[in-house]
C-alpha cells in the first residue's frame, strides 16, 4: 500500500475516534429515505440580473458589524467590529470589515484625487490614480489591526462577546505599488530618513513613518480582495503598512512628505502612545505583537449539547509567520498543539483548528500563539505586570473563554 494510502486510512480511523459512535449527524432508518421536493426544486428562481451586483443570503442579515453605542460620542469619529465567530478561513470580506475614522467617510471622485510626494525629494511629484496605476502592481495579504484592539478589556473582562473583544481586526488581499517604487521616482535626498503620510479625510489624518518601513514592505494600495477599496476603507487609496498598528495604516491618502525627523503628530503623542505605570509613557509603538482568540466556541457561538466541537481560531503576529498555537482548556495549566491550516503567510492572520469531544464539564478555553521569531503571547496578569493598567493599546493578552454547563461562553478574566 502506497504511503498516501496508510495515511489515509490512518486519518479516517483517527476522524471516527473523535467523532464518536454518534457521530454529527442522525442515521436514517430506510423508511426515510424519500426524495424530497420542497418550493424552491419545483420552482424557477429568479434570473441572472436580478442582484447585478451580488450581496450576501438573505439569511445571513444577522452576519454584520456591531458597534458599542456607549463607546464614542459621535458615529464620524467612532468604530464597528468585524463578526469574526461568523467567518471562515483567513479572508474577511469586504462588507465585514471594521471600520475606524476620526472625523466620517469622505466622498472622493477618483478622477480627483491626486497624491502629492514632496519634501526631501529630488523632483517632487502629484500622481493621478490613473499614473499610480500604472506601477506594475502586487497583491499582498495582511491583517490590519487597531492598537486599541482589546483596549477596554485591559483591566478585566469586559464585552461579552468576540467580536467586541477582538473585532477591530481584518484580513484582505491588497493590490496596488510598492510605496519603494513611488519613493524611488520622486528620488530620495540623502538626509530623508522619515515619512509624513497625510489622509484627505476631514480629520486631515497625519502620522510619521520610519523610511526604512517605508522601503521595506509599505503598499500604496488601491484594491481590496479583488475589487476597488471600500468608501470606508480608504478610497480611493490608502497606505498598507505589514504587521504594524491600524492607525499609521492612512486612509484616503492624498501627501507623503520627506523630512529627517518624526512630525509629532497629535496620532503619536496624545493619542497611540502608552502609559506605563511611572507616568512616562512608550512612543512609536507600531508592532502588533503575536496573538490569538478562539472565535468558535465564543460567548456568539455556544455549545449545543456534549459531543464533537471543533475549536476554531485566528492567530496573528506583526513580527512574520506564526509557528505554533497551543490550545488550552483548564485555564493555561495544560496545553495541546492545535492545527494550522495553510496558507500561514508573514504578518497575515492564520488559522488554526483542535478537534474536542466536550464532554459537558466547566471548561476554561485558551488559545497561546508563537510566532517565528519566538515570541509568545502573554498572560494579561504578565501584560498587567509590564505595562501596568492605563495603556488601552496593544493589548495581546491570552483571552480566556469560560463553558458553562448549560453549554453558554463567557468572557473571564482569570487571577
Ligand atoms: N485618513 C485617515 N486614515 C485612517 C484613520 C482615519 O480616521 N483617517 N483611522 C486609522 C485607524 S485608527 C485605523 S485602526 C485604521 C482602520 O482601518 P479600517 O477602517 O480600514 O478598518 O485606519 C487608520 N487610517
Ligand atoms: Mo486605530
Amino acid at each position: 500500500m502506497s504511503g498516501r494510502g496508510r495515511n489515509r486510512r490512518g486519518f479516517l480511523a483517527a476522524a471516527g475516534g473523535v467523532l464518536g459512535a454518534a457521530g454529527l449527524a442522525p442515521v436514517l432508518r430506510a423508511a426515510e429515505f424519500k426524495p424530497e421536493a420542497p418550493d424552491w426544486t419545483k420552482n424557477l428562481g429568479p434570473g441572472v440580473d436580478a442582484a447585478p451586483y451580488g450581496k450576501p443570503s438573505p439569511h445571513e442579515k444577522h452576519v454584520i458589524r456591531r458597534s458599542v453605542e456607549w463607546l464614542t460620542a459621535t458615529p464620524q469619529s467612532s468604530v464597528n467590529f468585524t463578526p469574526l465567530h461568523e467567518l471562515d478561513g483567513i479572508v474577511t470580506p469586504n462588507g465585514l470589515c471594521f471600520e475606524r475614522h476620526h472625523a466620517g467617510v469622505p466622498d472622493i471622485p477618483p478622477a480627483e484625487h491626486k497624491l502629492l510626494v514632496h519634501g526631501l525629494v529630488e523632483r517632487p511629484l502629484k500622481f493621478s490614480m490613473a499614473e499610480l496605476r500604472r506601477f506594475p502592481p502586487t497583491s499582498v495579504f495582511h491583517f490590519l489591526e487597531c492598537a486599541a484592539n482589546g483596549g477596554m478589556e485591559w483591566r478585566g473582562a469586559q464585552l461579552n462577546g468576540v467580536q467586541y473583544t477582538h473585532g477591530m481586526l481584518h484580513c484582505v488581499q491588497y493590490t496596488g505599488v510598492p510605496l519603494r517604487l513611488v519613493l524611488e521616482a520622486a528620488g530620495l535626498k540623502g538626509q530623508a530618513k522619515w515619512l509624513l503620510l497625510e489622509g484627505a479625510d476631514a480629520a486631515a489624518m497625519t502620522r510619521s513613518l520610519p523610511l526604512a518601513k517605508a522601503l521595506d514592505d509599505c503598499l500604496l494600495a488601491y484594491s481590496m480582495n479583488g475589487e476597488r477599496l471600500r468608501s470606508e476603507q480608504g478610497y480611493p487609496l490608502r497606505l498598507v503598512v505589514p504587521g504594524w498598528e491600524g492607525n499609521i495604516w492612512v486612509k484616503w491618502l492624498r501627501r507623503i512628505e520627506l523630512g529627517d525627523q518624526p512630525w509629532q503628530t497629535r496620532e503619536e503623542t496624545a493619542k497611540y502612545t502608552d502609559l506605563m505605570p511611572d507616568g512616562r509613557a512608550r512612543r512609536f509603538t507600531w508592532l502588533q505583537e503575536v496573538k490569538s482568540v478562539i472565535t468558535d466556541p465564543a460567548p456568539e457561538a455556544r455549545l449545543a449539547g456534549k459531543g464533537f466541537r471543533c475549536i476554531k481560531g485566528l492567530a496573528w503576529s506583526g513580527e512574520g509567520r506564526i509557528a505554533r498555537v497551543d490550545v488550552s482548556r483548564d485555564g493555561g495549566r495544560n496545553w495541546t498543539t492545535a492545527r494550522l491550516e495553510p496558507p500561514v503567510l508573514p504578518k497575515c492572520l492564520t488559522r488554526f483548528y483542535l478537534d474536542w469531544q466536550w464532554s459537558g464539564e466547566e471548561v476554561l478555553l485558551q488559545s497561546r500563539a508563537i510566532d517565528e521569531k519566538g515570541f509568545v503571547q502573554p498572560s494579561p496578569a504578565v501584560l498587567q505586570k509590564t505595562r501596568g493598567v492605563n495603556p488601552i493599546y496593544h493589548n495581546n493578552g491570552i483571552q480566556t473563554w469560560a463553558v458553562n454547563r448549560d453549554g453558554t461562553v463567557e468572557n473571564v478574566r482569570l487571577g
